[in-house]
């Protein structure tokens, strides 16, 4: 009996579960560079170049393996379009008695998959993804029990269940969270350390050339492509990161500095979510450091708790909600995303510096997502679906299941706070305290009111202003509205008048 096998981009792991009974022999694995997945959201140039290099180089490393991979190509004429046309194809050359694949990262393509059952005569197994820390089941009994979804303390459960950073039962230095030390600005002093460089290979080039000619009208550039593609490669930036930047990344984890995209974060989150690296490997190498003495506790706990903490959390909120999830617009936003969030041509030079990053780099740092960019959208009122689609399309690590939750529940609120317990709303002051991109702004700061004010001031109680009725009940943010409700009537008119003037010139 011959079973074929399908790999989807982002399960670029040798130990996924579709391959666990594998017959090298016999059986066919089967991968496909998709227009369809390329094009359903246009997606970044670095990004489909990225993962097209890195299916291309995990295809060659099963086949070292002694797997038969029947590995179609972008370019091949008559080159399927879709995973359904690929399967197809693929039944109708093989004639495999079963096809195994396991389930998808996201909504859409699982919902294909599901399809496929009725759609062939020979048997569909899925399999659950055992990469992902928490299953499904796991955490809707976790999100059961507990009245409000906290991060906090589904991590906790994370701690105990795999003991991470435990001693005797309890959180190794006696705390769970040591977030308190991790909210420092970059003082001049500190030396930010030169990532590793990377030669493009042969196989990259192909893949770089292949995306400029058939995306060429999609964002981002493709230009200084630096980045690992292969598990070997992975594995030599996270020893890199582990050994470099984990020392400091907790101390630094919220700071920004122009021209500097990655400072100390671990630039691991594509690696992660394509497969080439496992989350588990990077959180014991983490926790090896620090009892090793090589990494300060606040540092290696901070990045564990990202990792089966917030990543874990996300993606159990994004399949809890699906479907609808999407269509959260609890704040009634409905602005349509300005220009500038393509072309990077703003005036706010925070919004410019974290958007020409972001076209260049496919990468921004959490920071930038969050209270540059995230909180920009918010105190906009962008319409969420405009912003979920432009995180989607930007950043190299954006699959749907992860992508959302940050969107729709972290930065908008849109889904009334299912998990965060009050909107990342912040002035001007938040980005001037955690950045240099102040000095460099042609708006000031420490201005409230008028046309050279920098926006957050204005749009921050404009914002308030708007949605009173919607957040006014937030316990929250109650001590805000009490700070609103002492500004004199003159005050609130001339923030609406900013906040007016700014918006309608957007
Ligand atoms: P580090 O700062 O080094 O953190 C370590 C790891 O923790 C990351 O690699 C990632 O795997 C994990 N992590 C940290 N925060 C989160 C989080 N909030 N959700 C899930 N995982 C987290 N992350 C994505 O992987 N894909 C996305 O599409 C994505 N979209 C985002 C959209 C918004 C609006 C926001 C606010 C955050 C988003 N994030 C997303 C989370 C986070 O910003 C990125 O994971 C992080 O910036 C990636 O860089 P890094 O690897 O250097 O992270
Ligand atoms: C994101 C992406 C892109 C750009 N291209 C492909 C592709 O050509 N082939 C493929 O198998 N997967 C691709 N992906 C990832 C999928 O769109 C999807 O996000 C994941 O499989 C998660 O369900
Ligand atoms: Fe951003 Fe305002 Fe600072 Fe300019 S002044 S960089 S707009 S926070």
């Amino acid at each position: 009996p011959r079973t074929l096998r399908l790999i989807l981009g982002d399960q670029l792991s040798t130990d996924i579960a579709t391959l666990r009974d594998a017959d090298p022999r016999n059986d066919i694995v089967l991968m496909a560079e998709l227009s369809d997945e390329a094009t359903y959201v246009k997606h970044h140039k670095k990004k489909i170049a990225f993962l097209f290099s890195a299916m291309r180089h995990f295809a060659a490393d099963l086949e070292e393996r002694g797997y038969a991979v029947h590995y179609r190509k972008l370019d091949e004429a008559n080159g399927p379009q879709s995973f359904t046309q690929a399967l197809i194809d693929a039944v109708n050359e093989f004639a495999p008695d079963r096809i195994v694949v396991t389930e998808a990262g996201e909504w859409r393509v699982q919902q294909m998959i599901e399809g496929w059952v009725e759609m062939f005569d020979c048997a569909v197994e899925v399999r659950a993804d055992d990469r992902f820390l928490c299953t499904h089941e796991e955490f809707r009994d976790w999100a059961e029990g507990n009245k409000t979804l906290r991060m906090e303390y589904f991590y906790r459960t994370m701690r105990r269940k795999y003991a991470i950073m435990m001693e005797d039962g309890e959180p190794a230095g006696g705390q769970w969270n040591y977030d308190k030390d991790n909210r420092e600005p970059l003082d001049g002093q500190v030396e930010i350390p030169d990532r590793p460089d990377w030669t493009v290979d042969a196989i990259t080039q192909e893949v770089i050339d292949l995306v400029e000619s058939r995306f060429s009208d999609h964002f981002g550039t493709l230009d200084n492509f630096a980045y690992p593609v292969t598990r070997r490669q992975a594995t030599h930036y996270l020893n890199w990161f582990i050994e470099e930047a984990l020392p400091c990344f907790g101390r630094y984890q919220d700071a920004m500095k122009q021209g500097r995209p990655l400072i100390f974060h671990s630039h691991l989150s594509a690696l992660i979510n394509c497969g080439l690296l496992s989350p588990m490997e990077a959180v014991e190498k983490a926790e090896q450091a620090w009892r090793a003495g090589h990494v300060p506790i606040n540092a290696a706990e901070g990045f564990i708790r990202q990792i089966i903490g917030w990543r874990e959390f996300i993606r159990g909120v994004y399949w809890s909600q699906m479907p609808g999830y999407g269509r959260s617009n609890k704040l009634l936003a409905q602005r349509p995303l300005p220009d500038f969030f393509w072309t990077g041509d703003a005036k706010m030079n925070c919004m410019k510096q974290s958007i020409a990053e972001t076209r260049d780099n496919a990468y921004a740092h959490h920071i930038q997502r969050l209270m540059v960019i995230g909180n920009f959208c918010l105190l906009a009122g962008l319409d969420p679906k405009e912003v979920q689609e432009w995180y989607l399309i930007v950043y190299h690590d954006a699959y749907e299941w992860v992508e959302m939750p940050n969107v729709v529940g972290m930065i908008l609120f849109a889904d009334g706070g299912l998990f965060a317990s009050k909107p990342y709303a912040a002035s001007g002051s938040y980005i001037n305290k955690m950045s240099d991109y102040c000095v460099h702004c042609d708006y000031a700061v420490k201005r409230r009111h008028g046309p050279d004010a920098c926006p957050f001031n204005y749009l921050y109680w404009d914002f308030l202003d708007r949605n009173r009725d919607r957040l006014k009940d937030n316990p929250r943010i109650g001590m805000m509205y009490k700070t609103l409700d002492r500004f004199d009537d003159e005050k609130v008119e001339t923030i609406r008048e900013d906040a007016k003037r700014f918006l309608d010139a957007l």
